[in-house]
C-alpha cells in the first residue's frame, strides 16, 4: 500500500494571521468598492471563505473549476474549464482567489479568459506561491506566502483529493 510522509510548512495559526493581513490590505485597496471573489474550485475553497470573512469591503462569490492536472503531481499544462461561473462579470471589480500559483499555467489562462469578458478590474490573490516552477511569466497581485518546490497538501490543497481537511500546510513526501 502507497502511504505519504507530511511535514509540517506552514501551521494553522500563521495561515489565519496571514489571512487576517491579506484581507486588511485587499480592504483598503477595494475601499469604497464592491468586490467579486472567483474561487478557483476546488482546492481555493478554504482559503476564499476565510479570507471573505475577514473583508471589510461588501463582496460577493463566485466559483469556478478549471482542470491542468491528473491525479499525479506533475502539471499536463492543459487547462481546461470544467465549472463556469454562473453569472457575468462585465463591469465588475474582480479578484481571483487562489490556493497556489505553482506553473502558473492555470492563472495564465484564467486572467486572459476572464478579462475577455470585460470586468472593470482583475486581480489575483494566491494564499501560496511557487515561483521557481514558473513555466508562464506570472505574478499575482497579493500573495500569502512563498515556498520553495515541495509537493504541498492541506488548507484545501489534495494529493488525489486527500488532506484537503487539515488546519496546516504540509510537504508531502511519496514513501512507496
Ligand atoms: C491546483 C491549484 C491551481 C493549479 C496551480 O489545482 O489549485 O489551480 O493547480 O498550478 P499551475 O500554476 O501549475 O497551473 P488542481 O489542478 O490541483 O485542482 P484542485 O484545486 O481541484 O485541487
Ligand atoms: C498544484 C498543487 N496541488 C497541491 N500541492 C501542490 O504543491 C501543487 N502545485 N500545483
Amino acid at each position: 500500500m502507497n502511504k505519504e510522509k507530511l511535514t509540517l510548512l506552514i501551521g494553522g495559526e500563521e495561515i489565519g494571521r496571514r489571512v487576517a493581513e491579506l484581507a486588511e490590505r485587499i480592504s483598503a485597496d477595494y475601499e469604497g468598492k464592491q468586490l467579486l471573489l472567483v474561487c478557483v474550485l476546488k482546492g481555493a475553497v478554504i482559503f476564499a471563505s476565510d479570507l471573505m470573512r475577514r473583508l471589510k469591503v461588501p463582496a460577493e462569490i463566485d466559483f469556478i473549476a478549471v482542470s491542468s492536472y491528473g491525479s499525479d503531481t506533475a502539471s499536463s499544462g492543459v487547462v481546461r474549464i470544467l465549472k463556469d461561473l454562473d453569472k457575468s462579470i462585465k463591469g465588475k471589480d474582480v479578484l481571483i482567489v487562489e490556493d497556489i500559483v505553482d506553473t502558473g499555467l492555470t492563472l495564465n489562462y484564467l486572467r486572459s479568459s476572464l478579462l475577455n469578458r470585460k470586468p472593470r478590474s482583475l486581480k489575483v490573490v494566491t494564499l501560496l506561491d511557487k515561483p521557481v516552477r514558473r513555466k508562464v511569466e506570472f505574478t499575482p497581485d497579493y500573495c500569502g506566502f512563498e515556498i520553495p518546490d515541495h509537493f504541498v497538501v492541506g488548507y484545501g490543497l489534495d494529493y488525489d483529493e486527500k488532506y484537503r481537511q487539515l488546519e496546516g500546510i504540509y510537504v508531502l513526501d511519496p514513501e512507496l
